[in-house]
């Protein structure tokens, strides 16, 4: 069976049943220690981990089982950024928690077909935070929402949370390289060659803009206690319901990039094919629902078909950046010839 994203802003109603099942996954994950490998902290801390930081927002504790060192050298602090490992190493990230909510989803009666909803904030009318997320309130209980968190600013600040149109764009859709140059250059639409990258300072294309925009617009920060909104920190991140939602969309990007024009293809080198493991760095490892072990390397991430999923909508954007400048250069290019025909 193939599994089909949507748009969250399209399922129907705040509480359709895509993102209440999501709802009542997160909540089964987070009722899980620290120490677990499925509970939702765990998942966090697989993006990123940063002790003090998670203690000052009240998400660890003393009391707080770690697990063992080993488990943490495997798995924590993961993430790949600033580097042409972001969208494979984030898209295993996606199926990881998404077979896990799945699993959660269907132990608890819910649909055997569900899959993460995306937010696509660049539709006009979509770019406010879908409002499952955005208060306490939620069907199967008052006021403790699983999918609302309230470290999330916005972009002034104040607690009203929405992508403004205008600071963010689709432009590396536009960028025919997937690798990026690191002397300057272009950035490239999926990023710069490196090692396993935890937190590379050259960011591709698409992990610039929309990805990095999105996460400090979304999150902002407190302005009484100067501390960022989890979104705003890849320590703090994947803390936050919306996370995955928002990769969803980055995940979705990548795959429009692939189909439009077809030309546009992913590095064809064995370094980024098979991964940072066969340069001796670490390898990418991600739990399994029933808590063991998978490996995986980009090569395997790169066709949804083999993935077993897909997407509700892979057109590219109605004003297509790629188009738009093709337009521009024709019309330069053409204008003077026309004018002396
Ligand atoms: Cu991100």
């Amino acid at each position: 069976m193939t599994y089909t994203r949507r748009n969250v802003w399209l399922l129907g109603a705040t509480w359709a049943d895509p993102i209440l099942w999501y709802a009542r996954g997160v909540k089964a994950m987070q009722a899980r220690a620290l120490n677990q490998l499925t509970s939702w902290k765990f998942f966090a801390a697989i993006h990123g981990l940063d002790s003090g930081l998670w203690q000052q927002l009240g998400y660890l504790s003393a009391s707080d089982p770690m697990p063992s060192k080993t488990v943490q050298a495997t798995y924590w602090n993961q993430c790949q950024h600033g580097s042409w490992y972001f969208l494979p190493w984030h898209r295993g990230y996606l199926l990881a928690v998404e077979a896990i909510l799945r699993a959660e989803i269907v132990k608890l009666g819910g649909p055997a077909d569900w899959a993460l909803p995306y937010w696509n904030y660049f539709k006009s009318g979509e770019n406010t935070l879908p409002p499952a997320f955005a208060s306490a309130a939620w069907p199967d209980g008052k006021d403790d929402n699983p999918l609302y968190i309230p470290q999330r600013y916005g972009p002034n600040n104040d607690g009203n949370v929405f992508v403004p149109l205008s600071q963010v764009n689709e432009r590396a859709l536009g960028d025919a390289r997937f690798i990026g140059q690191s002397g300057g250059g272009s950035p490239g639409f999926g990023g710069v060659q490196t090692k396993f990258s935890h937190a590379g300072t050259i960011h591709g294309g698409i992990e610039t803009q929309p990805h990095d925009w999105v996460h400090g617009l979304v999150g902002g920060s407190d302005t009484g206690s100067g501390l960022p909104g989890l979104m705003s920190d890849p320590d703090t991140a994947a803390l936050d319901p919306v996370f995955w939602l928002h990769h969803g969309n980055i995940d979705r990007l990548w795959t429009v990039w692939r189909l439009n024009p077809a030309s546009h293809i992913d590095p064809g080198v064995s370094a980024w094919l098979k991964g940072p493991a066969t340069g001796g760095g670490r390898a990418f490892t991600l739990p399994k629902p029933d808590g063991s072990a998978w490996t995986y390397t980009p090569s395997q991430m790169e066709t949804l078909a083999t993935l077993g999923y897909t997407y509700d909508d892979l057109a590219p954007p109605a004003a297509a950046p790629i188009t738009r400048l093709q337009q521009l250069g024709f019309a330069a290019a053409g204008a003077p010839s026309a004018t002396g025909r």
